[in-house]
């Protein structure tokens, strides 16, 4: 039987040192051999005066990638949206975001503290805002109200589970936009799951908006850093807001290069961890206490709620079979495939969660 933690207190060491099947985020991968020797082999130089040569290949690529003017690499996906939200506004803007987006609920109120915008949600179905709900919040011009500045779209959304915007409601709100002069920024980290999975290239999708942001660090397995897309003098803008807020790096060529090495190497493998995503939502809702939409399971993300245990209770019992979850929003809880969980451990981690109902 794999992974089985034993009962008893063996100290936080014992309990780490036990290989869990980890499904709490794709985010908790590990660089492999192949990625840290091309790490230990990067070319590097001091990238605040722009002369790490793997930094610039990197960004480089992602403007191939991207089809955008510049692209600006970055410790993380928090800092590429912070970039991108203080790099299209102006003290006293507003954004439109949905409801449940990253950007509003993870990011500690950044774009309060950073940007002194303010953030107008919008409830979207499955974290998808209809182009009809958008207009209702975009402010008229009356001299009291904010100006309506940015639109972010998360593709694919997180709390949503993994859900994939569809590019005709994409395509909507982007003419939309244009037409009124309101920016559109992607938090695309995980664009290359809705990518491998649509068909559509990261480069079509990215043509809607004015930038895109992309992390390495989750489903791509790099240890750390995100990019940021976009025309030159927003990204010259981005540059100089890294900077202030201590995001200039130096000889980063070498966790560059593990970005580098992601893209070339674990785009395609992606579906695998779609396909697993499918399967262990597939098999847990065969279990009458367990609600769960399966349609909405477009890539790696599985969110649930269950009506046998409290949410703590359940991650708890699951932890103590050697099975992480984490805690999603509301009644409901998270399970993300990448590419440190095995099919093999997929199965396994169905079998524990069915011994648990
Ligand atoms: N998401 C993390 C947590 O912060 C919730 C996770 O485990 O999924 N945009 C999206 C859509 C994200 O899911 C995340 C991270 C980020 C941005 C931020 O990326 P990092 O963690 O690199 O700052």
């Amino acid at each position: 039987m794999l992974n089985l933690v034993p009962k008893g207190n063996f100290g936080n060491d014992y309990f780490f040192n036990m290989k869990n099947i980890d499904l709490r985020s794709d985010t908790i991968t590990k660089p492999s051999k192949e990625m840290r020797q091309a790490m230990f082999d990067a070319e590097v130089g001091d990238d605040v005066f722009s002369e790490d040569p793997t930094v610039n290949k990197l960004q480089e690529k992602c403007v191939e990638i991207s089809g955008k003017e510049k692209a600006l690499y970055v410790p993380s996906g928090c800092m590429a949206n912070q970039l991108a939200v203080k790099a299209h506004t102006q003290p006293g803007d507003e954004v439109i975001c949905e409801s449940e987006c990253h950007i509003f609920n993870y990011e500690t109120a950044a774009p309060a503290i950073l940007s002194n915008v303010q953030m107008m949600t919008v409830r979207g179905e499955y974290g998808v805002m209809q182009l009809e709900e958008i207009k209702k919040f975009v402010r008229t011009k009356e001299y009291y109200f904010p100006r309506t500045r940015l639109i972010c779209l998360e593709n694919t959304h997180n709390r949503a589970g993994g859900v994939i915007q569809p590019i005709e409601v994409i395509k909507e709100i982007s003419e939309f936009a244009k037409e009124i002069g309101i920016m559109m920024h992607m938090d695309g980290a995980r664009i290359f799951n809705a990518s491998i999975e649509t068909g559509i290239s990261v480069k079509e999708y990215s043509s809607y908006f004015d930038s895109i942001s992309f992390c390495f660090s989750k489903g791509l397995g790099a240890p750390v850093g995100s990019i940021l897309c976009g025309p030159a003098d927003f990204i010259a803008v981005a540059h100089k807001w890294r900077k202030i807020i201590g995001g200039g790096m130096r000889q980063a060529g070498v966790i560059a290069a593990a970005a580098l090495y992601a893209l070339e190497n674990n785009t395609k493998r992606l579906k695998e961890d779609n396909d697993k995503a499918k399967y262990f939502a597939k098999e847990i809702s065969k279990i009458k206490e367990v609600s769960i939409n399966l349609e909405k399971v477009h890539t790696n993300i599985v969110i649930f709620a269950n009506s046998k245990y409290p949410k703590p209770e359940l991650i708890s019992k699951l932890k103590e079979n050697g099975v992480l979850i984490s805690a999603g929003s509301f009644e409901n809880l998270r399970a993300v495939f990448h590419l440190d969980v095995t099919m093999e451990e997929t199965e396994e981690a169905v079998r524990i969660f069915k011994t648990l109902f």
